[in-house]
């Protein structure tokens, strides 16, 4: 299908979606986001990791577009609010890893679209924030929690208040990124990563991902409870049958999915 404000490549197993408007150095505007939400939709059964990045060499995504933003009203910002929600969301509760690959500017929505992906890695030319106050506005797209989540309420509060970018360096101290890269091995960095997980079960990985996700949300009783079905779940799986076995015959294990 063609796009015309993201790009889907598929290399094998690992789909790359790059957020592709580098004259508004990639600002999410509604277009865009369908364009997101039906490039997600469309990922077949092959596909395994997920990699997000932004177009041009400047920004990852610099946040909603504020142009198609500043004159709407309420009504219609309580819509695109959701449809940033729904999109959001989507990527979170895909059942396959997904990996904010920051190769520059990721604020506001940008920011928040790096939070609804499982692993974020940066470029050291990242600089991440949260600047919707100095607009008048608070984030929309469930960046609120996602941040306060990841980095602690105090820090989020710290970012949200003040508006202030950080640098990949102190996104990495704060545990908003997980490592920083040179700009030019960024997205070959986080292909790697994701051949890693390419080698495990992918019902696994999958069960992993939703427990953690949706556990993070419940009390740790519940949680475990969580934890204790999707263990016995895989129980039911060829996978878990063949990685034992290949452990046991000291060979590789050779995953269907199934
Ligand atoms: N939206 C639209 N256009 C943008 C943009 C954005 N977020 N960011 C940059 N651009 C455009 C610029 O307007 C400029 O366009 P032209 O003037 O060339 O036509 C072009 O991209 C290049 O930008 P600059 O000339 O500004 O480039 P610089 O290198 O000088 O500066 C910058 C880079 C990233 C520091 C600067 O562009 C910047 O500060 N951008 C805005 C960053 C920002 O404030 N982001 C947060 C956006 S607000 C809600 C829904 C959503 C949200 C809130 C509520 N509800 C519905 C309730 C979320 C809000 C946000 O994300």
């Amino acid at each position: 299908m063609a796009y015309e404000n993201i790009r889907l490549e598929i290399e094998d197993a690992i789909a790359v979606l790059t957020i592709d408007r580098p004259k508004a150095l990639n600002a999410l505007n509604s277009k865009t986001f369908h364009e997101i939400e039906s490039a997600l939709n469309s990922l077949p059964p092959t596909v395994r990791a997920l990699i997000v990045t932004g177009g041009g060499d400047k920004a990852f995504v610099a946040g909603a577009d504020i142009a198609e933003m500043v004159s709407i009203g309420a009504a219609q910002a309580r819509e695109f609010s959701a449809l940033g929600h729904r999109v959001m969301q989507q990527l979170e509760q895909l059942s396959i890893p997904t990996i904010a690959a920051v190769n520059g500017f990721a604020l506001g929505g940008g920011c928040e679209l790096a939070l609804a992906c499982d692993l974020i890695y940066a470029s050291e030319k990242a600089k991440l924030g949260v600047p919707e106050v100095t607009l008048g506005v608070i984030p929309g797209f469930g960046g609120t929690q996602r941040l306060a989540r990841l980095v602690g309420k105090m820090r989020a509060k710290e970012l949200l208040f003040t508006g202030e970018r950080v640098d990949a360096a102190k996104a990495k101290e704060i545990g908003l990124v997980l490592e920083v890269l040179p700009a030019d091995q960024l997205l070959a960095h986080c292909k790697t990563v994701a051949g890693k997980l390419l080698k495990n079960g992918p019902l696994a990985v999958a069960q992993a991902k939703r427990i953690v996700e949706f556990g993070a949300d419940q009390d740790l009783r519940a949680a475990n409870e969580l934890e204790r079905q999707g263990f016995a779940v895989l129980f039911g799986s060829e996978d878990q049958k063949e990685g034992m076995k290949a452990f046991l015959e000291k060979r590789p294990a050779a995953f269907s999915g199934k």
